[in-house]
C-alpha cells in the first residue's frame, strides 16, 4: 500500500487548510500620529482598518492621550480643500478602510506630553458589532521621524508599516 502514507497526508493537509477557513478578524493596524507644527493646533492620527467576515460600522474612536478627538474627511470640491466631521465609518467585509493623509483621519486636540516623549499612544476603535479593539500609533514629529528621542527603532518601524500599506 504505496499511497497509504500520501493520503494520510494530504488529509493533514485539508485539515490545515480548512483552519484557514476560520472567520476572518476585524482588526486594526499601521497606526501613527503625525504632530502639529503649531504645537497648540490638532494633530492627525492615521491607520488602517481590516474588514471580517460581517460587515460593521465604525462607531467610535477614543483615547486617554489627548483631551480631543474627531473623526474626520478631507475633500476637495472646486479646487478648495476642506474638512468635515464624520461621525460613523462603514466597514464592508474583508475590506481595507484606510485613514490617510488628503482623506479620512483623526484629529487629536492637547496630547498627553509623556505620550509623545514615549513615542506612542493607544487609541480604542468601538465598532456595530460590539469589538472594541486596541490599536497603538506610533507618535512622529511633523517632519515624519520619531517624536521619542532616541528612538529611532520606533522610527524604523513606522517606516516599515507604511511601506507594508
Ligand atoms: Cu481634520
Amino acid at each position: 500500500m504505496h499511497l497509504a502514507f500520501p493520503l494520510a497526508a494530504s488529509t493533514a493537509a485539508l485539515l490545515a487548510l480548512a483552519g484557514c477557513g476560520d472567520p476572518q478578524p476585524l482588526y486594526v493596524d499601521g497606526g501613527y500620529v503625525r504632530l502639529n507644527a503649531n504645537p497648540s493646533g490638532p494633530s492627525a492620527a492615521y491607520f488602517t482598518i481590516h474588514g471580517g467576515d460581517k460587515p460593521v460600522v465604525l462607531r467610535d474612536i477614543t483615547t486617554d492621550a489627548a483631551v480631543r478627538l474627531e473623526m474626520h474627511e478631507s475633500k476637495t470640491q472646486n479646487g478648495m480643500a476642506s474638512m468635515e466631521e464624520i461621525d460613523t465609518v462603514d466597514v464592508p467585509a474583508g475590506e481595507k478602510i484606510t485613514f490617510a493623509p488628503g482623506g479620512k483621519h483623526i484629529m487629536l486636540w492637547q496630547i498627553n506630553p509623556q505620550a509623545v516623549a514615549a513615542g506612542k499612544m493607544t487609541f480604542t476603535f468601538i465598532f456595530s458589532n460590539g469589538d472594541r479593539i486596541l490599536a497603538d500609533a506610533v507618535i512622529e514629529n511633523p517632519d515624519g521621524s520619531a517624536s521619542a528621542a532616541g528612538n529611532t527603532t520606533a522610527a524604523n518601524a513606522a517606516a516599515d508599516e507604511h511601506a507594508g500599506h
